[in-house]
């Protein structure tokens, strides 16, 4: 099913079952290469999610603030973003260019995040696509400026969400995850993907 919220373009089952499980296969070597580590906002707060990224560059945020790099926080460049996570931008994101990151988020039980929007890129012409695997996470959608209604909607496993256009600066977070509802990751908790340009 294809549902359009908010000028988001959100693809429901995009992923089966066989195509999930070959992605989180893929992402296994990627995570031995780039740990997974919990972000500090600018702030001081420790981020509930924990994060690492594939691709010529890698979102990070610590004291010095939130920004994109060539490595990970351990000192190493970032492995590169896998053909099968690619494949999913040829076909939905944009055929014009390749993304140059791909952030990789998870949420164990309890984790969040909060109203937000993506503006470290340097060109919002450049959609952004997610990708949700495992557990059922609760999406809330805002407006292109902080307050006013929002409006939720539960992305599942294998749930692909387009963000492109006027849409891209919209506010956006996650309230929380139904943890323990997908049987997809063996530990539990929930992963998204998303493929930016950065640059
Ligand atoms: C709308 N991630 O990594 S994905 C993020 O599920 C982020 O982990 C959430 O927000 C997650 O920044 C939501 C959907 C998403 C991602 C990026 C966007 C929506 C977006 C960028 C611009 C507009
Ligand atoms: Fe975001």
């Amino acid at each position: 099913a294809r549902l359009r919220v908010r000028g988001f373009d959100i693809r429901k089952a995009w992923l089966d079952g066989p195509a999930q499980t070959r992605m989180i296969e893929c992402l296994r070597p990627v995570l031995k290469s780039a740990p997974l580590f919990r972000p500090v906002t600018p702030s001081g707060k420790d981020m509930s999610v924990r994060m690492t990224s594939a691709g010529s560059l890698g979102w990070v945020t610590d004291k010095a603030g939130y920004r994109y790099q060539s490595q990970h926080p351990k000192g190493t460049v970032w492995p590169a973003i896998p053909d099968q996570i690619m494949d999913i931008w040829r076909q939905l994101g944009s055929p014009d260019r390749d993304p140059d990151c791909c952030l990789i988020n998870y949420y164990g039980e309890g984790a969040r995040m909060g109203l937000h929007q993506d503006k470290d890129e340097a060109d919002f012409s450049w959609p952004v696509l997610s990708i949700s695997l495992g557990d059922d996470a609760l999406f809330r959608i805002g407006n292109p400026t902080r307050g006013g209604r929002t409006e939720s909607i539960w992305l599942n496993s294998g749930d692909v969400v387009v963000m492109g256009g006027p849409a891209r600066l919209t506010y956006h977070g996650i309230d929380r995850i139904r943890f323990g509802s997908s049987k997809l990751l063996p530990k539990g908790g929930r992963i998204n993907l998303t493929l930016r340009v950065a640059r």
